[in-house]
């Protein structure tokens, strides 16, 4: 019955400027407060907390294009990501990204890849974030990190300041979108025509996330195994269960649907790294609204590393015996 204990590195990244709303820089924080730790090391994980890096916002930031806000705090903000994911899956972790804004991935993949070039990404979000700095309405960032990844979309992203560490590591067929509701009509457009694997809101209506799951799989990793990286947006879960995050859409993940997708990619064997991003601690009508998105943030990482909702949590060895 005993399992192999994963080892699993916490890197924190307080990540906001790639998005408009205060708080989401807390995030990290909040997870830990949640008692992330503690879960994984009850699961049996050896966690080794790198703790948060230490972002810095980068003077005249300006606009690039007139529109793209920030560019060069996050090129550089997740550069260092990079190079600290990179660190933690060199040194034989799974490593979990807390963040911050979900433009950390262009950091947690691009570090993860460069160690394990063949992996594959799961992206679990209301939205497709894939609109290019040319495309972009809001000039956020966390709503384009997958446009500076892919390469088939190169000729199409212009050079950022702040971007040139950044080379493109993903091809379309790497990437699967579970969750997807709100998608601008320029990601439609690149959805379509480079073929991108993805399961909306309406496919798992239609489908049952079991087939779902199963399809993804199946797209990913259907020739041969590979490493996995889950990115997951709790902006994925339906608003009821996840209200303080900065850009909720009606209609998403159940409890249930979300345990079901991490526990499938927990069987898989091939989770290698985690980001959990836009958790914002400053928006939730309450606290105990905050404390709820959370908690349940912390049980989509729980289930990546083993957590089941029949048991069997923790190696358990032999019944006590009377004497
Ligand atoms: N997120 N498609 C919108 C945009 O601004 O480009 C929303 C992006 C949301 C990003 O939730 O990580
Ligand atoms: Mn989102
Ligand atoms: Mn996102
Ligand atoms: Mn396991």
């Amino acid at each position: 019955l005993r399992r192999r204990a994963h080892s699993v590195a916490l890197v924190g990244a307080p990540l906001s400027r790639g998005q408009k709303r205060r708080g989401v820089d807390h995030g990290p924080a909040t997870l830990r407060a949640a008692g992330l730790v503690e879960r994984l090391a009850g699961l049996g994980c050896q966690v080794h907390d790198f703790g948060d890096l230490n972002f810095t916002q980068v003077p005249n930031d300006e606009l690039y294009n007139n529109l793209v806000l920030y560019p060069r705090s996050v090129g550089l903000a997740t550069q260092m990501l990079a190079d600290a994911v990179s660190r933690a899956v060199a040194a034989g972790h799974r490593c979990v990204t807390l963040g911050g804004d979900h433009s950390l991935a262009l950091g947690s993949v691009s570090g993860h890849a460069r160690q394990r070039p063949h992996l594959g990404v799961v992206w679990v979000d209301a939205h497709a974030d894939i609109n290019t700095p040319l495309t972009t309405q809001s000039g956020s960032l966390h709503g384009q990190p997958l446009s500076f990844l892919l390469r088939e979309l190169q000729d199409k992203v212009p050079q950022l300041p702040g971007f040139s560490w950044l080379k493109p590591c993903l091809s379309a067929s790497d990437i699967v979108y579970i969750g997807l509701r709100d998608v601008d009509p320029a990601e439609y457009y690149i959805l379509k025509n480079f073929d991108i694997q993805y399961f909306s809101m309406r496919d798992i209506d239609h489908l049952g996330i079991q087939k779902v799951m199963e399809r993804t799989f199946e797209q990913l990793m259907g020739r041969r195994q590979r490493p996995i990286h889950l990115s997951f947006d709790i902006d994925a879960f339906d608003p009821s269960l996840a209200p303080a995050t900065g850009t909720p859409v009606l209609g998403g993940l159940t409890y249930r649907e979300g345990m079901y997708i991490t526990e499938e990619i927990h069987n898989t064997g091939m989770l290698s790294a985690v980001d959990m991003a836009e958790v914002n601690p400053l928006l939730g009508a309450s606290q105990e609204a905050v404390k709820a998105t959370a908690r349940l943030a912390v049980d989509v990482i729980a289930t990546c590393f083993g957590q089941t909702r029949e048991g069997a949590h923790i190696a358990f060895d032999e019944l006590p015996t009377p004497s």
